[in-house]
């Protein structure tokens, strides 16, 4: 927390006005006025921030390729407690701060859950005032802007840096780490002792941009360290001698320009789908070397004992994207430090642990050896000798061959990264309760049987701060008269809240504030697509990445049902509806864009159609993003989260959802089973199979879709209306939703599950009609989202995993 007063702050922002640009005030532009008040925030936590680098404790760094942290001037605000003050001064020099918030460019450094996760946790540990700092990268370009045209996702370059630098961000060149790619490996004598050689190798230099991550109401100011690629600098501090000679000719000289810069352009779009790029390993093996270097680098300069690292320091991997966090630590140890294999090992395994973040085949890192062999010769020569050690491990307990070969690090000519992380730390969790019970019992059962004191449960959660507090300040507002302010810094205070689940002027005040949201939002789809959409209206939302296994389709084809039904019964009594649609397709996958041409086409059909008026809306924001959501999920009467069960490991959404008093619309699936046995079904919508009836089917072939096709009429009718022209302006898309279905036999249990999903949504259309049995619903929901906080998760992290204090000694090494 700092203070500040008004004036003290006015002269501060004046006087930074002339000397970053030496103009008045009132001549300077929004941007301007927003570079000044940004320089006068990081002069006022400047020395916080120093402050809280030096730290005697355990230091938490956690390693993600993605951080989605969304826009930081009111967050910072939020934190610092100086929101009032500076609204205020700014004010008086007629400027209006909500202006400036929002014209901040929203960083898009990562695609969606575990991006923006990371970006949750980085605020909650500093809100809890622990020591932990991210590493990433600092991607030119990040995830993509989405455009439609006709009705087709099209993707524009995001070119967040348009100002050459980052509003929050601070560089420093005196930090700089260079990393080696490609170059011989030999191992040369030295008095006696054996020395690792690395010549010919290409240098590239990693230039560290820090982000301030500011706690809230307290002392500790974390950082956020991306590493940007650049060509070294002539005055660039470390020795290169070894390096790959260069002629010195021109186009020498650009190429290798291109190639240290090309590493940190862009983020990969996929969320889901792994392709073995060579640039991506380049990526991964970038920013873990740059990060390993750099806590190294800081560990020798506070002259602690190496032999007591993993006592100082504990690196968490988020998911395997930064899995080579192992062998470069391994690197260190064995080849700067000269410590033994053994020693080497004991230090790596009690340092580093890792999270898994999905089940789906598909999404496993895998990479082929010839690639590592080439890129990164030393990093595969100490994976090969884990592997050589975790297999005599494995045959020594095991005689099963299949056993040891699914668990081989190392198998068909590829590396798989999972079996890397298991194998190498000592700690490995699922994130939330089923996908945990789902990696123990199915994916990782080999691994389970062989270490179970590895495996444990982190629940995700979300930053409250954002995702209510800031992004719903009247229902903040609300609560806080209600149960004073202490559930701002512990949630599990929202619980207070259902005193007064039977107070009919709290529910009209619920009831009233959702309705504002809802005009927020619709005025924004007003503005942006003409459409006029009623907020009295039920907004129905599904917002998230576009991917078949979150069944975007489903939603779809209920509510293609209901059209029908509707125009087959004119008079029925409907409760009108919104369906609001967010959501980003990777480039490359093809069915996932033709769903969204279908539902741009099946939302033309519909809100052109002058039969369901004032019954039938549907709306698809384009870009969905973190700004979108802050507006997006506070205005939400309906969340869907109708995953085909199993699949989705948590999701995140769910809990911001619930947090702003949506109901949820589920199934059993991810972090939706927590929140079934906070508020049981009483308090939300369930429907579909269950996870045990997806595995039988999975383990028999599936069910028959067109079985079903051919006796569920209904269904028939819509399944149609994809290939028979009823659906305007649709052509191959159409076919393609339809062969996913009916053709390729519906992998995801679509049709499947869509009777009783139009059950489910039939229960909550009367519900709805009940004003206060809605809003009670809706009450109890909030006043449980509590555990759901990330500070919660933040914490249990620290406690289970990182400070646990005790080592685990593992047999093979
Ligand atoms: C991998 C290799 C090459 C290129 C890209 C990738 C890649 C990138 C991102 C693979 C996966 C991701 C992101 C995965 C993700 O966001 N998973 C989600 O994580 C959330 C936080 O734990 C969960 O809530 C979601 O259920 C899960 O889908």
């Amino acid at each position: 927390m700092i203070t500040i007063s008004k004036r003290k702050f006015k002269q501060y922002f004046e006087s930074k006005m002339y000397s970053l640009y030496a103009q008045p005030i009132n001549e300077a532009s929004n941007e301007q006025h927003l570079n000044v008040l940004a320089s006068v925030l990081k002069d006022l936590i400047a020395k916080k921030w120093v402050d809280t680098k030096i730290d005697t404790e355990k230091e938490v760094y956690y390693f993600s390729i993605e951080f989605l942290l969304g826009r930081q001037l009111k967050s910072n605000l939020l934190n610092l407690g100086v929101e009032n003050s500076i609204r205020e001064g700014l004010k008086e020099l007629g400027i209006n701060l909500d202006d400036l918030i929002q014209s901040e460019v929203d960083p898009a450094l990562g695609n969606g859950g575990l991006g923006r996760l990371a970006a949750c946790f980085l605020d909650s540990m500093a809100s809890v005032g622990m020591s932990g700092h991210g590493y990433g990268i600092r991607y030119k370009y990040g995830l993509f802007k989405q455009k439609f045209v006709n009705g087709c996702q099209v993707e524009v370059p995001d070119n967040w840096l348009t100002q050459g630098n980052y509003l929050w961000e601070v560089v420093r060149p005196n930090k700089a780490i260079l990393v080696k790619f490609e170059g011989d490996v030999y191992l040369e004598e030295h008095d006696g002792n054996l020395k690792v050689i690395h010549k010919n190798y290409i240098p590239v230099m990693a230039m560290p941009y820090d982000i301030p991550i500011i706690g809230y109401r307290n002392n500790s100011v974390n950082t956020l360290r991306l590493w940007k690629s650049e060509i070294p600098r002539r005055d660039f501090g470390q020795t290169t001698a070894n390096a790959k000679n260069y002629s010195g000719s021109y186009e020498e000289a650009l190429n290798y320009k291109y190639y240290t810069e090309e590493i940190s352009q862009v983020l990969y779009p996929n969320d889901s789908n792994y392709a073995g790029r060579l640039l991506r390993l380049k990526q991964e093996y970038f920013f873990v070397s740059a990060g390993i270097q750099d806590i190294y680098r800081k560990y020798k300069k506070h002259k602690l004992n190496i032999h007591e690292l993993h006592k100082k320091v504990a690196i968490h991997i988020n998911d395997t994207h930064p899995a080579l966090c192992v062998p470069e630590l391994m690197r260190i140890l064995l080849d700067i430090e000269g410590l033994s294999w053994d020693e080497a090992w004991n230090i790596t395994i009690n340092t580093i642990s890792y999270t898994n973040h999905t089940i789906m085949a598909e999404a496993m890192e895998k990479w082929p050896v010839e690639m590592m062999k080439k890129l990164l010769p030393r990093i595969y020569m100490i994976v090969e000798e884990i592997n050589k050690r975790y297999l005599s491990y494995l045959n020594s307990k095991y005689s099963d061959q299949n056993k040891i070969r699914r668990m081989s690090i190392i198998n068909n000519g590829n590396i798989n990264m999972a079996n890397l992380c298991i194998a190498s730390s000592y700690s490995v969790n699922g994130v939330a309760k089923l996908h945990t019970t789902l990696l123990e019992k199915e994916v990782l059962k080999d691994f389970y049987d062989d270490t179970p004191y590895k495996f444990n449960n982190k629940t995700n959660g979300i930053a409250h701060r954002r995702w209510l507090m800031s992004a719903n300040p009247e229902l903040s507002g609300l609560i806080t008269n209600l149960i004073g302010e202490e559930w701002k810094t512990d949630t599990f205070k929202l619980k207070e809240l259902e005193n007064y689940k039977n107070d009919n002027h709290v529910l009209d005040r619920l009831d009233e504030i959702k309705y504002n949201n809802k005009v927020l939002l619709s005025n924004y789809i007003m503005d942006k697509y003409d459409i006029d959409v009623d907020p009295n209206s039920i907004f129905d939302v599904q917002v998230k990445r576009l991917h078949a296994y979150k069944r975007q389709l489903l939603n779809l084809i209920n509510i293609m049902t209901l059209y029908h039904k509707i125009l087959d019964n004119p008079d029925m009594d409907i409760e009108p509806r919104t369906f609001i649609f967010g959501a980003k397709a990777a480039p490359g996958y093809y069915l996932a864009k033709c769903i969204i041409k279908v539902i741009n086409s099946v939302a033309d059909l519909i809100n052109n159609d002058p039969r369901v008026r004032g019954k039938l809306k549907v709306v698809f924001i384009e870009n969905y993003g973190v700004s979108l959501a802050e507006l997006i999920i506070p205005a939400a009467n309906v969340s869907e989260q109708i995953s085909t069960t199993t699949k989705e490991a948590s999701g995140t959404s769910n809990m911001k959802f619930m947090m702003n008093g949506a109901i949820t619309m589920a199934t059993l699936d991810g972090a939706n089973v927590e929140i079934h046995e906070l508020i049981g079904k009483e308090n939300m919508f369930l429907f579909g199979l269950t996870a045990e009836e997806v595995l039988n089917y999975n383990k028999n072939g599936g069910y028959s879709s067109i079985d079903l096709y051919h006796t569920d009429l209904g269904l028939k009718q819509v399944v149609d209306d994809l290939i028979n022209g009823f659906i305007p302006n649709l052509g191959k898309e159409g076919r393609e939703v339809y062969d996913s279905l009916i053709t390729y036999n519906d992998e995801y249990f679509v049709l499947r599950d869509a009777k009783d999903y139009e059950r489910a949504q039939r229960e909550l259309s009367e519900l709805y009609k009940k004003k206060y049995d809605w809003n009670r619903m809706s009450l109890i929901n909030i006043a449980n989202s509590g555990v759901f906080s990330s500070d919660r998760t933040i914490k249990e992290y620290g406690r289970d995993i990182w400070f646990r204090g005790c080592e685990i000694n593992e047999e093979f090494n």
